[in-house]
């Protein structure tokens, strides 16, 4: 069975990081370590008053013990991070267990409709460039490209656009760039990818309605989708699959159901998938 590591917090309630890449990963059948770097009582979008404790004093201790251990990760994803000095802190996690054989995928959680997220500043995004830059994939939505490389963000825009954010990304050190939330008109909406060579879409019918947590929920099955032995593309396509099913799922239920989508109700769909290793 694979074994991989994520790097996130948990918001106890709210429906991100850990707590959709859990079942997640899970469902798809792979064995997932976690190393929580904070606890919030709710995740930081909409709630107000939330708490936050922060864990960064434990990161250190817990890698020491699993480099004593030789715990050995097939993949390590790492999500929504605290502070600058958690994203130094990660980045020699990485250096520890990256190898040639195991894949790390940086989702770069910190921005979104052209702002960064209220716990972040200019400095924290510059850091977390240089995480991207020492990534296998990445996954930034368009704000968060933006942030990363200092480009000035565009509501409406056009495919060229895109695919200078995406080539610049990748010139920044990233091998495999995707964007997500990419539309260019009114209907479609998706991701856009680039692996260095080529720049390929995978589009879906665009629904009219923004939630929380998409992004994590993205993240977690296209990481998976790799670990399963899935090309990039395929993955991606499975994510954004299971995104639009999640918030279909949710639709009716918007009134009560404002903080997240409710994705368990799909998990079959990652349990019941023809991967293409055991
Ligand atoms: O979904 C990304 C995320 C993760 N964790 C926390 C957040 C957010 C986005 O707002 O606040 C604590």
């Amino acid at each position: 069975m694979e074994k991989v590591l994520t790097i996130q917090d948990i918001s106890c309630i709210g429906q991100c990081s850990i707590t959709v890449a859990l079942p997640i990963l899970s469902s798809m059948g792979i064995e997932t370590a976690i190393m929580p770097t904070a606890v919030l009582s709710t995740h930081t979008a909409f709630f107000q008053g939330f708490t936050c404790k922060d864990l960064t004093d434990q990161m250190e201790p817990i890698k020491k013990h699993w480099q004593k251990e030789q715990f050995k990760f097939s993949g390590l994803y790492t999500g929504y991070l605290a502070s600058t000095e958690q994203i130094n802190i990660v980045k020699d996690i990485i250096q520890t267990f990256k190898n040639d054989h195991n894949i790390y995928l940086c989702d770069p959680a910190m921005a979104d409709n052209g702002k960064l997220y209220p716990a972040f500043d200019l400095n924290f995004a510059k850091n977390m460039a240089s995480l991207c830059a020492i990534s296998d994939y990445i996954v930034p939505n368009i704000t968060e490209a933006c942030f990363i490389l200092g480009e000035a963000y565009k509501e409406e825009y056009d495919q060229k656009y895109i695919e200078t954010l995406l080539i610049k990304l990748h010139q920044l050190g990233a091998k495999n760039v995707l964007l997500t939330g990419v539309k260019f008109n009114d209907n479609e909406l998706g991701v856009a990818m680039y692996d260095g060579k080529k720049i390929t879409y995978y589009l879906r019918k665009k629904i009219n309605k923004m939630f929380h947590g998409t992004g994590d929920i993205f993240a977690s099955c296209f990481f998976g989708g790799l670990i399963r032995g899935l090309s990039m593309k395929e993955a991606a396509k499975l994510a954004v699959e299971f995104v639009v099913s999640s918030i279909e799922e949710t639709l009716d239920v918007v009134d009560t159901h404002w903080y997240g989508v409710r994705f368990e109700r799909c998990l079959k769909m990652l349990t019941n998938y023809k991967y293409q290793n055991e």
